[in-house]
């Protein structure tokens, strides 16, 4: 399952095709995550405020789109690329890395949404296997 040289280049170039939208995006993806899947929500318990569009989901939206490109840009590595965000995941933030899965399934979700022209069944595929390469490269560190 890995990425191939064409899956690489179809994700670099949707996600520069994306860049300009990228806060919207995470702030969706997350904010649709914590209210489709409520169980990802006891780890921000400490928010105030959890609906979509709220300002600390907003916030971290954006910060997980910022990881997201981090990841872009180690694409060729993603295992050592992400191993300290992974590590944070892991051992302090104690994320049960099904979450993982469970994001990304919502970043798709809003790509389609904000993107229907350039989300073509060809992207849907490289940046599904992106992401879920992603999602193994953070689960690393729980083994
Ligand atoms: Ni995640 C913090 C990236 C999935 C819960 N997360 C971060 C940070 C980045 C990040 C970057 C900030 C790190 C720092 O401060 O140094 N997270 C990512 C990426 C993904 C992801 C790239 C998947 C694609 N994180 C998830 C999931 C959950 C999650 C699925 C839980 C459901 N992350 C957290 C929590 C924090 C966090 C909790 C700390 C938030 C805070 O500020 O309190």
């Amino acid at each position: 399952m890995s990425l191939t040289a064409k899956d690489k280049e179809t994700v670099k170039a949707f996600w520069a095709t994306i860049a300009p939208k990228s806060d919207q995006i995470g702030a969706d993806a997350f904010g649709r995550m914590l209210t489709v899947y409520p169980q990802t929500k006891t780890y921000f318990s400490h928010w105030k405020d959890l609906s979509p569009g709220a300002a600390p989901v907003k916030k971290h939206g954006k910060t997980v789109m910022t990881g997201v490109g981090e990841a872009i840009s180690k694409i060729d590595d993603l295992t050592n690329g992400l191993l300290t965000l992974s590590e944070l995941h892991a051992f302090q933030l104690r994320i049960d890395p099904a979450n993982f899965k469970i994001l990304s399934h919502n970043l798709l979700v809003v790509l389609a949404i904000h993107f229907p022209n350039e989300f073509t069944p060809e992207v849907h595929v490289s940046v599904d296997k992106f992401l879920a390469a992603v999602a193994l490269a953070l689960s690393e560190k729980y083994r």
